[in-house]
């Protein structure tokens, strides 16, 4: 009998021992690499582009590559809600892309995934791109204290280009104040009508360095006319073809500051966003002009993260994730060549669409995760699954119980993320502009819609709009070429209802 006990006991001490180790360990830290406007075809482990990314691709080899990971949109503001939140952004006004003047468009109120790493006990900071609005609901006063800033939405530290490179101001914002300010010289910004005297686009075209189109020929700054009108502000401005590297270097400094703590890293690098003005060492680099080049710089960025993580010997204890807050596009309002320069790359991979697009391609981006010792080397998931989902699934990681209200639609997937599930979600909503769709499975439904079919001055992109509904099989007919929904009408009713559903949830 008292054998048998001790048979009973020593696993038992074993487990518990395990579950100590465990509790002990310390927590990994996170970084999200979170670029911006890169397509699935764009990054060279998912095997359709011409351009080489060996840095990016390493996360893959060195952990796990989403062939059907998803941002919540296609495009940048919405989808950064998503991420942030775990909220699908069209519950809620004014999620679309947002001016350079906007108030902060996440409530104080509302529980962020900084909220989540701050709660947590670690240090957390955003670097990069906002474009989540800033100040009261009037909009920031640039020339004071910045609240609500990213500060008071669970970032102990922000180092940020407000909105995008191609709006005004083109200025960094360092946690409440914009950097370099001269109080002397100060900021004002209108999108309304022109203001100072600094030139425009519409009336000093022979300023430009790239051509732009009418919404891109406001206030002309390094050369660039930007969306909107900004005075003053001079010695605040940015340098375009620096901007990768300096917010590399904010990115680095962080971790380095932090190497001793656990820390979350939320890093919107801005490339490849229009203006594509990587800087000069890449110049010519791709043979695809600026895109490209803008793609070498991000991957050359992304590696100076990895080796710095090697070198501080943090690699193991990090949990790396690289993804892209919408897919591709070309003419973004500049003319810098991207499509004849092509050369045969395609930004969109096998799927249908682009940027602001419906089709798949709009909202199907790269993702891959790297976690040494975790996640297993060279692993490839078809498993559904959504950049909403990280601040469920991170809480699962931090054993945090979210309030009630937090995050509706994030879905804990920790073992899909990890590798250790294949079962991702059922269904997601992909959300264009404007306007929803819904994937299931193998089937993928775009409700009829008004708008145009297709963007001339965007080169023809496919935007997903019909007045017809538009049924879709994935697996036989993954460029979205047969409209099945007069075939197979059930099917189609079937995810219009669920859509329909989710919305009203
Ligand atoms: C669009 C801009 C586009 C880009 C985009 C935001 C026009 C005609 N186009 O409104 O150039 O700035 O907004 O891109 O103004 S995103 O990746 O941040 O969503
Ligand atoms: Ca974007």
């Amino acid at each position: 009998m008292i054998q048998f006990k001790i048979y009973l006991l020593i696993p038992l001490a074993l487990l518990l021992s395990a579950k100590v180790l465990a509790q002990h360990r310390p927590k990994p830290s996170v970084i999200i690499i979170y670029s911006d406007d890169v397509g699935y075809g764009d990054i060279s482990c998912y095997g359709a582009g011409k351009i080489q990314t060996p840095n990016i691709d390493k996360i893959a080899e060195e952990g796990i590559r989403f062939t059907n990971a998803h941002a919540s949109s296609s495009t940048c503001t919405p989808s950064r809600y998503a991420l942030l939140t775990g909220k699908y952004p069209w519950r809620k006004k004014g999620t679309g892309i947002a001016a350079g003047d906007t108030g902060s468009i996440i409530d104080e109120t509302q529980f962020t995934l900084g909220d989540l790493f701050q709660n947590a006990g670690y240090q957390t900071a955003v670097i990069g791109k906002w474009h989540l609005g800033l100040g009261g609901p009037t909009g920031p006063n640039w020339n004071d204290s910045i609240k609500p800033s990213p500060n008071d939405l669970g970032f102990n530290y922000s180092f940020i280009i407000p909105a995008t490179p191609d709006r005004v101001p083109c200025v960094y914002v360092e946690n409440h104040h914009v950097v370099n300010l001269d109080l002397k010289d100060p900021i004002e910004v209108s999108y309304q009508h022109p203001i100072g005297t600094d030139p425009i686009g519409t009336l000093h075209p022979e300023l430009l360095k790239v051509k732009a189109d009418l919404q891109h020929s406001g206030t002309i700054i390094n050369g660039i006319s930007r969306i909107g009108y900004m005075k003053g502000g001079h010695q605040a401005y940015w340098k375009d073809d620096q901007m990768s590297d300096e917010i590399t270097n904010k990115a680095l400094q962080f971790i380095s500051d932090n190497k001793q703590k656990s820390f979350f890293l939320y890093f919107a690098i801005q490339d490849v966003h229009v203006p594509r003005l990587p800087n000069g060492r890449f110049r010519g680099k791709s043979g695809m002009g600026a895109r490209g080049d803008a793609l070498l710089e991000l991957d050359e960025n992304t590696g100076k993260i990895l080796h710095l993580l090697d070198s501080l010997h943090l690699s193991k204890n990090t949990l790396v994730i690289f993804s892209s807050d919408n897919g591709p596009v070309l003419n973004d309002g500049y003319q810098d060549s991207a499509k004849i320069l092509l050369n045969g790359h395609d930004p969109s991979g096998p799927y249908k669409g682009w940027k602001y697009s419906k089709f798949d391609a709009g909202t199907r981006v790269p993702m891959m995760i790297r976690w040494p010792g975790i996640i297993k080397k060279g692993e490839v998931s078809q498993a559904l699954i959504g950049q909403i989902d990280f601040l469920a699934s991170m809480a699962h990681l931090l054993h945090f119980k979210l309030p009630d209200n937090a995050a509706p639609d994030s879905k804990e997937l920790f073992k899909v993320l990890s590798g250790k599930s294949k079962k991702g979600r059922k269904s997601i909503i992909e959300q264009g502009l404007p306007g929803l769709a819904i994937l299931k499975g193998d089937w993928k439904f775009i409700p009829p819609s008004r708008g145009a079919a297709v963007l001339k001055d965007k080169d023809n992109l496919e935007t997903g709009n019909s007045n017809v509904g538009q049924l879709y099989n994935l697996k036989d007919d993954i460029g979205e070429t047969k409209n099945l929904a007069s075939k197979y009408p059930n099917k189609a009713k079937e995810l219009s209802d669920l859509l329909f559903q989710i919305q009203e949830e």
